[in-house]
């Protein structure tokens, strides 16, 4: 069976997608005309790599250059149907692309820093959550992702501002900016988290400085159960050993930027695997990379010659398996 077909016919799960990275051009400007923005305020640039790019500092200026871009583009997020319609445009790619049970992303900081209380955010995801999983059959948890280029301080007071929505959202992350800021600045907030009994995630993003170091603190510090990216762990032998031993599970993002000669990461995915690491494939910010959605991402993945028909159910088995589902409704998936 061809590898389209294949691919499309496969139920899928995604366990690692920020909801604002979803936001396409056209959404962007319909929101932004909604809300009388001033277009000029906001980018639309799309993200495009400068040719010849693969040396690591400049990759890390580039994932710079791209955060820059998606903080500025989530201003067009103001009230609660803004956020509803964002989530929804999401799950009706679920349905496109057969993914039957999605875990999402989103960062409460870069809104309520303008204002925008936590409740518009959380009341319009949790409303198209709801409406996905009655009207698509698409069913999905929410993970509240601190952005850890800020303070503790503003860690805190999100995770308290989270209360009163304490049954709407399944897990807590880490992301941004990841220069300077190493989990362990964090390790209180984990700690209250897990005393909350929320499922514990964070990024360790792809050849960060000290990136293996942040892999551990991850696992031994924070005591995550998943890692966001993670690919470094494969730098310290004794860190993939752990990382077996304790089942953690990568949630790996084989994507491309317009510019991109083929999809990143995915020799190094592929040995992971290789080695016996829990692995599975997410598409990250779909609106802003050229590979799109998981339909569009994997088959280009398996042509490069990274995986095989088999391969992509194990990956897909992982995240069914990894999923923070109870297990009587993980079975269904099953
Ligand atoms: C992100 Cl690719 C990536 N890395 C870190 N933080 C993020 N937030 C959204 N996309
Ligand atoms: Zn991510």
């Amino acid at each position: 069976i061809a590898t389209h077909e294949f691919i499309a016919g496969l139920p899928k799960a995604e366990l690692h997608l920020h909801i604002e990275g979803t936001l396409s051009l056209s959404m962007k400007r319909k929101l932004a005309e909604r809300n009388k923005l001033q277009l000029s305020e906001l980018s639309f640039t799309p993200l495009k790599v400068p040719p010849g790019s693969t040396g690591q500092k400049l990759d890390i200026l580039q994932y710079k250059m791209f955060l820059d871009l998606y903080m500025q583009g989530l201003k067009v997020l103001h009230t609660v149907e803004d956020f509803y319609d964002l989530a929804y445009a999401y799950y009706e790619e679920c349905k496109r692309n057969n993914i039957i049970y999605a875990e999402i992303s989103f960062d409460p900081q870069p809104h309520t820093d303008r204002g925008i209380p936590f409740a518009a955010v959380i009341e319009g995801l949790q409303a198209a959550r709801v409406e996905a999983a009655k009207t698509l059959g698409v069913e999905s948890r929410l993970i509240m992702c601190i952005n850890r280029d800020m303070t503790l301080e503003s860690a805190l007071q999100t995770l308290s501002a989270a209360k009163p929505y304490r049954d709407h959202i399944t897990g807590l992350g880490l992301d941004s900016v990841e220069d300077g800021h190493p989990p362990i600045k964090f390790k209180q907030l984990y700690d209250l988290a897990r005393a909350q009994d929320y499922e514990l995630t964070a990024h360790c993003d792809v050849d960060m400085v000290n990136a293996a170091e942040h892999v551990r603190q991850c696992i031994e510090v924070l005591g995550v159960r998943r890692i966001d990216h993670g690919i470094n762990v494969l730098d310290d032998p004794t860190l993939i050993d752990t990382a077996i031993e304790r089942g953690i599970l990568f949630t790996a993002c084989p994507t491309w930027r317009d510019g991109d000669p083929q999809p990143r990461r995915v020799d190094r995915i592929k040995k992971m695997r290789d080695l016996g690491l829990k692995v599975s494939l997410n598409t990250d910010d779909p609106g802003y990379f050229a590979s799109g959605y998981m339909n569009a991402m994997l088959p280009r993945v398996v042509e490069c010659g990274a995986l095989t028909q088999d391969d992509l159910v194990a990956y897909m088995r992982n995240a069914f398996d990894g999923a923070w589902l109870p297990e009587d409704e993980r079975q269904e998936f099953i």
